[in-house]
């Protein structure tokens, strides 16, 4: 056989085996174009988050279309329809809610665009309906937040009340931020989650819930509870025109590690705050172009994070990128 022959065989061989695998023969070459749908921008998290979805996508060369869902799933179902009408490349949603996605994430599923899960998980019984889910173990940050809980309270012999301010009603974070303190509580009877209630992750649903606490129980209220910084900052401010002294009178527990939860810590006003990191931009781009090439990704990518005690916030507060 000729060389050219050789050549011109090895090359169409070549490009059969790769779509054999799956990775189009041109997928090393044309822009990538990635839909994302996110939640919205309720908090300090989510505009971080957002800030690194898009910077990453800048610095992969990646074509991005973003889209928000002002925390309203059927927005957010909208934008992946107008997605798969583009017939983007892949598409991406950090989910607002756990459940109601099977019939769009099938409608992606039939016109063979992969899906990627950022931030939040969904309840679905076809795991096949999304490539991977990247982003944190909310139940673990619950249970972290529990065993500090145990540790701050070892010699107190309680009752320990606690008023927690729950997520967005039926979101991941919520859920399983709860689930993981119950799982640390339960045994131990001093403590009493004595209200619950959901400030939807704003300043202003945590302000406005914790009033109503502060109302109702008073200086009964041991500890609050709050799923996000951005809650727990309202309810401080809740606290203090109600005169009770946030950090002092009451333990504040929250999540996310924010810049103003940070602040709130080195004020006093914040306990402890369990990392919650929104810079998922550069794992999710990585990992839209290994789906893009074919590459295998696991079902699950948990982000690394640690609690911050309000006694290292002041050193640590330099360092951090949100
Ligand atoms: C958690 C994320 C949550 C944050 C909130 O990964 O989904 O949503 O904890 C944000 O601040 O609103």
């Amino acid at each position: 056989m000729s060389p050219s022959r050789r050549t011109a065989l090895g090359a169409i061989l070549s490009s059969a085996l790769l779509l054999a695998v799956g990775a189009p023969a041109h997928a090393q070459d044309k822009q990538i174009t990635l839909g994302f749908a996110q939640v919205g921008a309720e908090s300090a998290w989510r505009t971080a988050n957002t800030i690194s979805v898009k910077s990453a996508a800048k610095d992969a060369g990646i074509n991005l279309k973003f889209s928000d869902a002002q925390q309203k799933q059927e927005n957010q179902i909208r934008a992946i329809r107008s997605y798969i009408a583009q017939k983007v490349d892949v598409i991406a949603f950090s989910p607002v809610v756990e459940s109601g996605w099977e019939p769009v994430l099938n409608e992606a599923k039939a016109a063979k665009i992969p899906v990627i899960l950022t931030d939040r998980n969904i309840d679905v019984q076809d795991k096949s309906l999304y490539v991977t889910m990247i982003g944190s173990d909310f139940l673990e940050e619950g249970r972290r937040a529990g065993h500090w809980l145990e540790d701050h309270y070892k010699n107190d012999p309680g009752p320990i009340n606690i008023a927690e301010l729950q997520g967005t009603v039926g979101s991941a974070p919520a859920n399983d931020r709860h689930a993981g303190l119950m799982e640390v509580i339960k045994n131990d009877p001093k403590f009493k989650i004595i209200a619950s209630q959901s400030g939807d992750f704003t300043l202003a649903g945590g302000k406005q819930v914790m009033e109503a606490f502060a109302k109702t129980y008073g200086k009964q209220i041991n500890v609050v509870y709050a799923h996000n910084d951005d809650m727990a900052l309202g309810a401080i401010q809740a606290m203090e025109e109600a005169g009770i002294q946030p950090g002092k009178d009451v333990s504040v527990v929250s999540f996310d590690a924010t810049k103003g939860g940070f602040e709130a810590m080195i004020a006093g006003k914040i306990n402890v705050d369990v990392e919650c990191s929104p810079l998922l931009g550069p794992q999710l781009m990585a990992a839209v172009k290994d789906v893009v090439a074919g590459k295998q990704l696991p079902k699950r990518i948990v982000t690394n994070e640690t609690v911050f005690p309000m006694s290292v916030a002041a050193q640590i507060l330099p360092q951090r990128k949100y």
